[in-house]
């Protein structure tokens, strides 16, 4: 037998306030909540079909996933199976246009196509905030990116996660801005997401950055509400910054940045003080994203591209929700 073959797309996101930390690591529970922009443009497509096979084939790109990828997304399998009490294997095949492992988050992307895909192959029809609280056990970011536009993901109080969950706060057409990304190095990051966050919580800073959490997600709140771009920039650059020193302080310390990062954060300081409003934020990775209006994203991915190190410059504007290929 084989049962709904179905293909789901998604796209990444990239967090304005940042998911830091987990209160429960099994069940991927954050310690704080976040807010993100779904980007157009760059996404992950998963294709799950489920069949009386002897195991699982795990494709990823093309090639036979393996290691830590091929483990996670066989656990997110078993839970799938779990949910929908089916007992049958599964064929897994995902399409990234993301560098994997490289700070663009095509985890999020990844897990949230394959929540979608692998939910409906597997006969369940999850509303919204289900298939969030599912990509969520996946990877944590994915919970943000079964939505498009600007998202929360509420921490959540319950121990079972099941009101972890991300909502939209504006769709990805009421709101037009750009995320401006350069692209420093496309090598895998020396430590995953899951290890800085592990590190993280060790930091003796990691107390301030939980306490810092309410009053950023507030302010990034109401600066979406009121389309305020430069009260939105100035959360998210002091976000990622927190962040980041959080694995500074850490022992051993974390540091995702390489010389052209700092020199892209500069070259960003430098056009805002002469005037192009554009605010930076950067991922568990090297690269440096600019959040900035529509009509400065070229000259800041001018700027960007004439950094020395900086490889390729990416622009993006808002990108819809998850949603089925064909099925
Ligand atoms: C975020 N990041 O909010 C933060 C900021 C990276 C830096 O979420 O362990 O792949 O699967 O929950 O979601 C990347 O970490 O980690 C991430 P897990 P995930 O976007």
């Amino acid at each position: 037998m084989e049962a709904g073959n179905t293909t789901a797309r998604a796209n990444v996101n990239v967090a304005l306030v940042k998911y830091w930390g987990k209160r429960d690591a099994a069940l991927n529970l954050p310690a704080t909540g976040s807010i993100s922009l779904t980007l157009a443009g760059l996404g992950v497509e998963a294709r799950v079909a489920f069949d009386d096979g002897e195991r699982d084939r795990l494709e990823i790109d093309g090639a036979p996933a393996a290691g830590e990828e091929a483990a996670r997304l066989a656990s997110f399998l078993d839970l799938l199976r779990g949910e929908a009490r089916i007992p049958f294997r599964a064929a897994v095949a995902t399409r990234s246009t993301v560098p994997r492992g490289a700070g663009l988050a095509s985890s999020a992307a990844a897990f949230a196509a394959l929540a979608l895909a692998g939910s409906r192959a597997a006969g369940l029809r999850l509303e919204p905030p289900a298939l969030s609280a599912l990509a969520r056990r996946g990877s944590g970011s994915a919970a943000r990116s079964i939505f498009g536009g600007f998202v929360e993901w509420r921490r959540g109080e319950r121990a079972d996660g099941r009101d972890s969950v991300a909502e939209p706060l504006l769709a990805p057409g009421d709101w037009d801005v750009r995320v401006v990304v350069a692209l420093v190095t496309r090598a895998r990051k020396p430590v995953s997401s899951r290890e800085g966050m592990a590190r993280a919580a060790e930091s003796p800073f990691y107390p301030a950055w939980l306490r810092a959490a309410d009053a950023d997600l507030a302010d990034a709140r109401a600066a979406i509400a009121a389309r305020d771009l430069a009260a939105l920039g100035t959360v998210a650059e002091r976000s990622a910054l927190a962040m980041h020193a959080v694995g500074l302080a850490a022992r051993p310390p974390l540091l995702y940045w390489r010389g052209a990062t700092v020199e892209c954060v500069h070259a960003v300081w430098a056009l805002r003080a002469a005037g192009t409003p554009a605010w930076i934020t950067i991922d568990a990775g090297p690269q440096v994203k600019v959040l900035c209006a529509p009509d400065a994203a070229a000259r800041v991915g001018e700027t960007l591209a004439a950094v020395p190190g900086v490889e390729r410059v990416l622009t993006c504007g808002p990108g819809g929700g998850a949603e089925i290929v064909d099925a």
